[in-house]
């Protein structure tokens, strides 16, 4: 990792951090249609991944999209905007936090249905392999989606063809209230990479710099032709699967209880002379800034007109 890469994930970090913190503060004024599923607490992977994407590399989403949103660079009005169900929304206000996207981006969205990136980031390696382009796709997954049975096809197909995709499972230890120790026949996600013959990696994906260096070696691979990687990373949501759960389920004995992937980061890259404390301030105003703004820009955007409700409509 080099400086200038530390300083654009220690500000993505603060700004998922924050967006995600206001997003709850919103939530709870009722001033939010529909279910939200916050990313706070698992910035570390999100940023350690996008820091080496640009915006003709794809990634598929979960309904725990927001971190990954902001990590690929989409604008933070238009996301709140979305996810207050307004007009200048990223999906014009019409499909809320479960399905921001940003096809400029190569966002390729978020998902209300588990699994549901699998087949999708598979088929954008498959059209990046056809059209002679030299990107990657990347597939975010919780543990629970590694037990949906289309994760085996995806890994299996992207296998047989080299696909430049790499699967990104973000295992915050829990599937809704049911834990992954509980749920998964093998002990780490990342192993089951070996019955599709491509190398799996475990993270420790509360530590960003582990996050950037694993991924880093499987997106080359991806794109020098070599094939997918799977890599699980361990981590941990600060808030409960959905705004309103009691989190009853969880201990404080859980693997990554306690732990904060901004705060470790920040120890770490100001030894590492990549931050200073000023500039660490500034990065963290800024966030705050742009949430402000991105709040009030919301706010003031009207709401989807009546007679739009047909627009956009397949079938
Ligand atoms: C196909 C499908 N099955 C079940 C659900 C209900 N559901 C929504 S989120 C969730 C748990 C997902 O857990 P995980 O993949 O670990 O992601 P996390 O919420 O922990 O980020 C379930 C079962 C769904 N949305 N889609
Ligand atoms: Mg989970």
């Amino acid at each position: 990792m080099e400086k200038q890469d530390a300083l654009w994930i220690y500000e993505k970090m603060n700004e998922i951090r924050q967006f995600e913190d206001e997003v709850h503060h919103i939530f709870s004024k009722g001033s939010i249609p529909g279910f939200v599923h916050l990313y706070a607490g698992e910035e570390a992977v999100a940023t350690g991944v996008m820091s080496q994407l640009d915006d003709d590399d794809y990634i598929t989403s979960t309904h725990r999209g927001h971190g990954h949103a902001i990590a690929k660079e989409c604008d933070l009005r238009y996301m709140m905007a979305e996810i207050m169900g307004k007009k200048d929304g990223l999906g014009k206000g019409k499909g809320g936090s479960m399905h921001v996207a940003d096809i400029d981006k190569g966002m390729l969205g978020a998902n209300g249905i588990v699994g549901g990136g699998f087949g999708l980031a598979t088929g954008a390696a498959i059209s990046i392999r056809n059209l002679g382009k030299e990107n990657v796709a990347v597939c975010f997954f919780g543990d629970g989606g590694a037990n949906e049975g289309i994760f085996h096809e995806a890994l299996n197909f992207a296998s047989i063809l080299d696909l430049p995709v790499v699967f990104i499972c973000e295992n915050n230890q829990y599937a809704e209230g049911t834990a992954h120790r509980y749920a998964s026949a093998t002990e780490t996600i990342a192993e089951r990479a070996s019955a599709y013959s491509m190398p799996g990696e475990f993270v420790d994906g509360i530590d960003v710099e582990d996050v950037f260096d694993k991924t880093k070696a499987a997106i080359e691979r991806a794109k020098n032709g070599e094939g997918p990687t799977l890599i699980e990373c361990s981590t941990y949501r600060n808030y409960g699967h959905f705004e309103g759960d009691e989190q009853k389920y969880k201990s404080s004995d859980d693997v990554n209880a306690g732990r904060d992937c901004i705060e470790e980061f920040k120890k770490k890259a100001m030894e590492n002379e990549w931050l200073t404390e000023e500039d660490a301030q500034r990065l963290e105003t800024d966030a705050k800034q742009k949430v402000e703004a991105a709040v009030e820009f919301a706010e003031n955007s009207p709401e989807p007109d009546i007679d739009s409700l047909y627009e956009d409509v397949f079938a």
